[in-house]
């Protein structure tokens, strides 16, 4: 069969060409963004029943997706960063060569998309235009995928039209073949702007707009081009006189991130008149402009987020959000064609279809008698900013905000403070270059573990994290006006396991602080790791911690810090010389500081 493509841009029509002869779809369609060709698709994914539709009245234009067993998370043992040199990928990614890479994937792919379709998605990644924004193109064979990345990007002809005769793209191919965990590869090629991935259906695999594009491939060009691609929340923070801070927020999975992106500001915080506004919930792409100072976007128009835990309580701006215009996938299906997961609002449902398509009541045991959950622990709905009553009014500006602040934070028992700041910029890259966090379930690991995730990148890293770390320190260097650095830890418990901190909307308090410290309104406590508030200085009207919470939270162990740094060693010295030596010489110092207490 002869594959015909046309559009104005040569290298798109010979890239589609060439994929489709690998794939051998039965025909190739192009999406074009338009409101009737999505309900065609819809309507043709609900006849399969690849999705099926939600109560029109309570969930209009809301669907679910249930996805394979074995194919409900991104396969981290299964991607591969594939530079021509394995050095260029560095100790912290698997790598693969370009040539073995594209040879075991073809394998996989020829014939893949036989009696399917493939659809061509042109998606941009950030405002039609920005300066900041990336255009990719997505061909698929997979409904669900070009219903989802309608919703996580900006998709159709205006892409195509901003491409042109010659731009340049992101060649992202997808197949979901057979679903094959043995037959599933999600593969990156920096040095050709390349994305395969192929047996998976699950958004972090498949989206390849969003951790493929948006960190992995993002983070490479990035560097080469003196910009950061950071896996991070983007939030501004109005005070009543209308004046707007915004924040960057690096944190590991599970530790709240969504959450904190759109939080409601605390009952005795009411007075003061904060409003929160969204940018985004995942990734964030900084440059320096012509004042000296970083600003960023959010270069997706969605959110997917984690479904269990999401109530009223933990994220009511998430609630409203996920009301309409939404993709569930793996969640429970109720009677009422409405949809529930672990830690929704109201009632247990007495009954309804749970995430493998079976018949659940609650408290149903498996055959090794553990209770079985009715939503998969990461089942997640895709949904669009625009729904999101605090969606930032800033999302589709060229020039981004200004970011005052970047926060890093993790999940730590001990040890870390509830806020520190660092001392100056590369003391700031050192603190998120050694950051850590304990697994929880959403990982697999033993629980309580700690794992380093540098800036909560370890995964999305595109290239050698040792140069990555220096790409830190050269941006640094370019700033007249570089946001001033923290690192929080909502997670601190007492000696029984209980947390210290209320988290949620009461993170707000530290925020205030991180901003003062920002606009030079507040004094700090010198500590060996950095900054830390004067007790007086964290805003607590309103919330009564237990005596001493407060002192335990800000408590600095160096005896345990000294203990930390010997794992931090362990982490850095994999980089082996690669390693920046300003992060070495911020070790010493820090041990320096710690030992001379
Ligand atoms: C995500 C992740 O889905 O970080 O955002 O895994
Ligand atoms: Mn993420």
């Amino acid at each position: 069969m002869e594959y015909s493509f046309h559009t104005e841009n040569q290298k798109l029509n010979q890239w589609v060409r060439q994929m489709s002869l690998l794939c051998r779809p039965k025909e190739i369609v192009l999406i074009d963004g338009e409101v009737h060709q999505r309900k065609a698709l819809e309507k043709e994914a609900l006849s399969c029943g690849e999705i099926t539709q939600l109560n029109p009245e309570k969930l209009p234009g809301c669907f679910l997706h249930r996805s394979a067993k074995d194919d409900v998370a991104r396969t981290e043992h299964l991607t591969f960063i594939c530079s021509k040199k394995k050095h260029d990928a560095g100790p912290t990614n698997n790598w693969m060569s370009p040539e073995t890479a594209y040879a075991r994937a073809r394998k996989f792919l020829k014939g893949a998309m036989k009696d399917r379709t493939m659809y061509v998605i042109p998606f941009s990644m950030g405002p039609l235009g920005s300066p900041f924004s990336k255009i990719g193109v997505e061909l698929t064979d997979s409904i669900y995928v070009v219903l989802n990345m309608q919703v996580m990007t900006r998709v159709g002809d205006a892409v195509l039209r901003q491409l042109g005769k010659d731009a340049e793209f992101t060649k992202c191919l997808h197949s979901k073949s057979q679903l094959d965990i043995n037959k599933r590869l999600i593969l990156h090629f920096p040095e050709d702007n390349t994305i395969w991935s192929v047996g998976s259906g699950y958004g972090g695999n498949v989206l390849l707009g969003k951790k493929c594009l948006s960190l992995r491939i993002a983070s490479y060009l990035g560097r080469r081009e003196g910009w950061l691609a950071e896996h991070m929340l983007l939030m501004g923070i109005e005070e009543p006189d209308g004046h707007i801070e915004y924040i960057a927020g690096a944190f590991p999975s599970a530790c709240g991130k969504t959450n904190l992106a759109m939080l409601i500001p605390p009952a005795g915080l009411k007075r003061k008149g904060y409003r929160i506004w969204t940018v985004g919930d995942d990734i964030s792409w900084m440059r320096i402009d012509s004042d000296g100072a970083l600003w960023a976007i959010n270069p997706e128009s969605g959110f997917f987020g984690v479904a269990p835990g999401t109530n009223s309580k933990t994220n009511p701006n998430m609630v409203e959000t996920i009301k309409k215009n939404t993709i569930y996938t793996n969640v429970l299906l109720k009677p009422d064609k409405t949809v529930w997961w672990e830690g929704a609002d109201g009632e247990v449902p007495s009954q309804g279809i749970d995430w493998q398509g079976h018949l659940w009541k609650p408290g149903m045991k498996d055959a090794e008698g553990n209770v079985i959950k009715g939503a998969h622990p990461n089942s997640r709905f895709t949904t669009p900013i625009a729904n999101c009553p605090c969606a930032s009014f800033r999302l589709e500006q060229h020039h981004g905000v200004p970011v005052s602040a970047i926060i890093f934070g993790a999940r730590r028992a001990h040890l870390a403070p509830l806020v520190y700041e660092a001392f100056n910029w590369q003391h700031g890259v050192f603190i998120a270059a050694a950051m850590a966090s304990e697994l929880t379930a959403a990982q697999v690991g033993k629980i309580g573990q700690v794992r380093r995730d540098p800036m909560a990148m370890l995964p999305f890293c595109g290239y050698n994290m040792a140069d990555y770390f220096r790409h830190w320190l050269e941006m640094g260097k370019k700033m007249a006006r570089p946001p001033r650095i923290f690192h929080v830890n909502w997670f601190r418990s007492d000696e029984s396991g209980n947390f210290l901190w209320p988290g949620y909307g009461e993170n707000l308090r530290v925020l205030e602080w991180v901003l003062d410290r920002c606009n030079k309104k507040k004094e700090a406590l010198k500590t060996p790791i950095g900054f830390i508030p004067n007790l007086s200085d964290l805003d607590m009207t309103g919330l009564h911690l237990r005596s001493g919470a407060l002192e335990k939270l800000l408590e600095i162990d160096n005896k345990a810090w000294l203990e930390e740094l010997k794992s931090i060693k362990g982490f850095f010295k994999q980089f082996d010389k690669g390693l920046p030596a300003e992060l070495w010489q911020e070790y010493e110092a820090l041990e320096e500081r710690l030992k001379a207490e």
